[in-house]
């Protein structure tokens, strides 16, 4: 992908203090984001100096220029949540109906699970629920029902990590009928050992083309510091278990200075994928720009560039 020739787009400084929560932010990344009345929206992860985190929203015309909101997100009916929860964050946006729900990791006392809330304006936003039973990662929300169930990638924590957290080598499909109640599917793809993407997570919600769904996720080369990529792989429209082809190599890794350098280096996390334009059947053009957000070295955002055609070709090189 092409990075924005001004990255990052968004830094620590540009956060407005939100007083007495924030303050002079220490970072900002891993970006949900969304097209909304003709607007970019980001919602941001925003660190403070406690190393708390909150949600903050960012719009824009150009999905350059972003303005970011001086509230932080309040989520309505969190405190139904019975145990102590540390933190939210790596928000993934998807458009079903007329509804925005966002996807989300929970720190809590018994562990990581996914969060989901919804909003209709951007404004007022209701937490939903936990939406998994065990502890798992990076889900992301199909845009549509596929077959008369709602689908979702999500990234089981099953790998523990030597003075690291629980993390994961597979990326499963789940299904639900009512987006509170959650099956494990199927497994779609695992960890490639000694390579780019040994461990894996899905990263923004997979995209319709008339090729299959467009999945862009992050890897992780597990060296003596693990170094984040992302990567990209195409799925089967009717059952997208079926893997149609996935890249041999990453799309993106850490190059510039502020994805090698920052509080963890050698980071680059997709979350967020705004396609410019679909056609009437809802399908992405195949002609149509991306834009992907990014979080780079868990301290800023940067901007990356593509098309859905050039995306669809590097999920073909073997
Ligand atoms: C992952 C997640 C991401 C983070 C990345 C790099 O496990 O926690 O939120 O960006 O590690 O630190």
């Amino acid at each position: 992908m092409e990075r924005y020739m001004n990255n990052p787009i968004i830094k620590p400084q540009d956060i407005p203090d939100i007083k007495p929560d924030i303050i002079n932010a220490t970072s900002v990344f891993n970006p949900g984001a969304i097209k909304f009345n003709d607007k970019i929206l980001l919602m941001l992860r925003v660190q403070n100096r406690a190393r708390e985190t909150y949600f903050v929203m960012a719009e824009s015309e150009d999905g350059i220029q972003f303005e970011i909101f001086k509230q932080y997100i309040k989520w309505e009916g969190l405190e139904e949540v019975k145990e102590n929860i540390y933190h939210l964050y790596d928000p993934r946006i998807t458009k079903l109906g007329k509804e925005y729900y966002i996807m989300f990791a929970m720190d809590m006392d018994s562990g990581c699970y996914l969060g989901l809330g919804k909003s209709i304006d951007f404004k007022s936003f209701e937490f939903v629920g936990v939406v998994s039973k065990e502890e798992n990662r990076n889900g992301v929300l199909f845009p549509e029902q596929v077959k008369g169930k709602y689908l979702r990638l999500d990234r089981p924590n099953k790998n523990q990590l030597v003075d690291g957290p629980l993390t994961g080598s597979e990326i499963w499909l789940s299904e639900s009928d009512d987006l509170m109640n959650w099956q494990p599917l199927k497994k779609v793809i695992s960890g490639r050992d000694h390579y780019w993407d040994e461990l894996i997570g899905a990263g923004p919600p997979p995209v319709k083309t008339s090729k299959g769904w467009l999945s862009i996720y992050h890897g992780i080369a597990m060296h003596y510091q693990p170094i984040y990529q992302a990567g990209v792989m195409l799925l089967d429209l009717e059952d997208p278990s079926k893997v149609i082809s996935r890249g041999r190599f990453n799309i993106l890794e850490p190059r510039e200075l502020y994805e090698t350098v920052g509080q963890v280096p050698n980071v680059i996390f997709p979350t967020g994928l705004i396609v410019d334009e679909y056609d009437e059947n809802g399908f992405a053009k195949l002609e149509s720009s991306v834009k992907l957000y990014y979080g780079a070295a868990d301290t800023v955002i940067g901007l990356a560039t593509s098309t859905i055609e050039e995306l669809i070709e590097k999920c073909h090189v073997e």
